[in-house]
């Protein structure tokens, strides 16, 4: 009996999970089954949380990866012991390099079996060990809600990450109570006085500052206030790798982006600028090219963020300010400027650079082969300002960085560990997400098929995004590579593929093959129509020539 005298209630632990997350306010989970976790299975059974069931670990993985990148809260993903365990891990990579909350929930073998090398063992804790912000075994049942509230805890705070979470088969059975621990609050920083004083005397001294956003934990709302107060001002701001769209791509202060593929004037602004300010990521490998660029401790790099620790994992900073990027957009709204000539200049002459780079190729088709340039042309020209775009990694993505126009955030999901096969799972949870706004992803054709069977998650649920594969019938990225290094010696990049548009067909979308340019714009047309009138999917297979890139 309780302290109040009532029957306390009690459930499996299983069930108690289930109830704790969506008590945290978890809409939805990223399932490959396993006989290991079959209690918090039926848990889910009656619950509010909608159970998305896919066809690889990786998948489901990914899925819930992208879900983080989407809400600023832990993507949920739950997969089985062993070789479940195994496929999940890539997705752990993606969200530890791109500070994704995410929570691997894993089916382990009995408690009692341990160390046997009973069925399907492995080690959590030795697996995940090094890619993971915490690995945590729920050896006592009693502690079920509490555990999870901890991973989610883990999972948001400082910066963000994944969290493994082990469930021993027997464990998750046990009749435990039904209390659930609440949410643990998340420390979200702010600036200090002396923060303040250092940032407004920089900015004040500065003739050509220039902010860089990224990372993932903004708000809508924030990453809205942030473009305002930049514009007001009259200030830069350039996107960090693969983080396009918190500041619009309309907005008069994007400067563009200056990850790999970045074109040259934006890559130099890195140089010239006399006052960086990194808001939500750091000067990394990517942008400072290998830890070349913007080397000297002499500079003024500040970056915000709220891991004290991120300070000694990029090149030279000279101040910090620990802040989640919303809580310090909040505090710069308060800061008021002196808007100066200067500022105005630097920030019209950049935008002129990225107004030319983004400049439309022709939508009108030329004769032969078809090319991505007029895809992209006529897909831009059909896209409402909240479209979303995401994609893996291969030389195809540098089409989307180019001319798709990320308008807010989140209107770009990608990886930025560059991993392939994120494509289909990504524009999967995104549709999901978002069943009104357009995704379209696209994918190459090596990428395409390291998780193309996710559609098959798309077509059960009912996501419609529309896949552009480009087939230049090998892994592209790395042949370039194979050039420079080996010039003329092709080994082990060329593809011989399948017709995916039949694929797509069979997975109960809609696909079409194109070969002629002629052909692209009333493809386009078809599949859009496929998406909003018959509430499909659906698949643009581009067959276009080798070598063609997009700057
Ligand atoms: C999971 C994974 N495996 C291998 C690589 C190495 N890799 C990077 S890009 C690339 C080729 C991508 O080929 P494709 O999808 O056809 O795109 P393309 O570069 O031709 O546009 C490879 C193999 C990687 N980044 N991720």
């Amino acid at each position: 009996m309780s302290e109040n005298g009532q029957a306390q209630m009690r459930k499996s632990a299983g069930h108690v999970i289930v109830d704790t997350l969506a008590a945290h306010g978890v809409e939805r989970t990223y399932v490959v089954p396993g006989e290991s976790y079959l209690d918090v299975l039926d848990g889910l059974h009656n619950s509010s949380i909608e159970t998305i069931v896919c066809r690889h670990e990786g998948g489901a993985t990914y899925m819930a990866e992208a879900d983080g990148k989407l809400h600023q809260r832990p993507g949920i993903a739950m997969v089985t012991r062993g070789p479940g365990a195994a496929n999940a891990h890539v997705g752990l990579h993606t969200a530890w390099q791109d500070s994704t909350p995410l929570v691997l929930f894993v089916g382990l073998i009995p408690f009692e079996h341990r160390e046997k090398e009973a069925f399907q063992e492995f080690d959590p804790k030795a697996w995940f060990g090094t890619g993971a912000k915490r690995v945590m075994i729920l050896d006592h049942a009693e502690r079920a809600s509490e555990i999870v509230a901890e991973a989610m805890f883990a999972a948001m705070s400082g910066r963000p990450g994944p969290v493994v979470v082990g469930l021993p088969e027997d464990i998750i059975q046990q009749e435990i109570s039904a209390e659930l621990h609440p949410e643990i609050p998340v420390a979200t920083g702010g600036m200090t006085v002396t923060d303040w004083k250092a940032l407004n005397t920089a900015l004040q001294e500065s003739e050509k500052p220039l902010f860089v956003f990224g990372g993932n934990d903004w708000s809508h709302e924030g990453a809205a206030d942030f473009t305002r107060w930049l514009e007001e001002h009259g200030l830069p701001a350039a996107a960090e790798w693969r983080c396009e769209g918190t500041v619009p791509f309309t907005s008069p202060s994007y400067v563009g982006p200056i990850g790999y593929g970045r074109p040259k004037p934006t890559y130099d602004l890195l140089e010239e600028t006399d006052l960086l300010i990194f808001v939500g990521t750091v000067p990394g490998d990517v942008i400072t090219d290998g830890f070349n660029v913007r080397q000297n401790w002499e500079k003024k790099n500040f970056i915000v963020t709220i891991d004290p620790a991120l300070r000694g994992r990029s090149g030279p900073v000279s101040h910090q300010i620990v802040a989640k990027p919303d809580v310090f957009v909040r505090d710069l709204l308060l800061m008021d400027l002196p808007v100066k000539d200067s500022w105005k200049e630097w920030t019209s002459r950049m935008r002129g650079e990225q107004e030319k780079f983004a400049q439309l190729p022709p939508a009108t088709p030329s004769a032969g082969q078809a090319k991505m340039a007029t895809m992209m042309a006529n897909l831009v020209q059909s896209l409402p300002e909240d479209a979303m775009v995401t994609f893996g990694a291969g030389e195809h993505t540098n089409w989307a960085h180019r001319y798709f126009p990320t308008n807010g955030y989140a209107s770009m999901i990608s990886a930025r560990n560059g991993s392939m096969g994120y494509s289909v799972p990504s524009a999967v949870a995104a549709s999901l997400s978002y069943p009104d706004r357009r995704v379209v992803t696209i994918a190459g054709d090596g990428e395409f098929l390291m998780n193309g069977q996710e559609l098959a998650t798309a077509a059960q649920y009912g996501a419609t995004p529309l896949v552009i594969i480009m087939d230049n019938q090998q892994y592209g990225t790395i042949r370039t590579h194979q050039e420079r290094q080996y010039p003329e010696r092709v080994s082990g990049t060329q593809l011989l593929n399948p017709d995916f548009a039949l694929m797509a067909q069979a997975f109960g979308g809609f696909g079409v093959r194109v070969e002629q340019d002629s052909e692209v714009p009333a493809a386009l047309e078809a599949a859009l129509k496929a998406i909003d009138e018959d509430k499909k999917f659906a698949l643009i297979h581009l067959i276009v020539e080798q070598g063609v890139k997009a700057y």
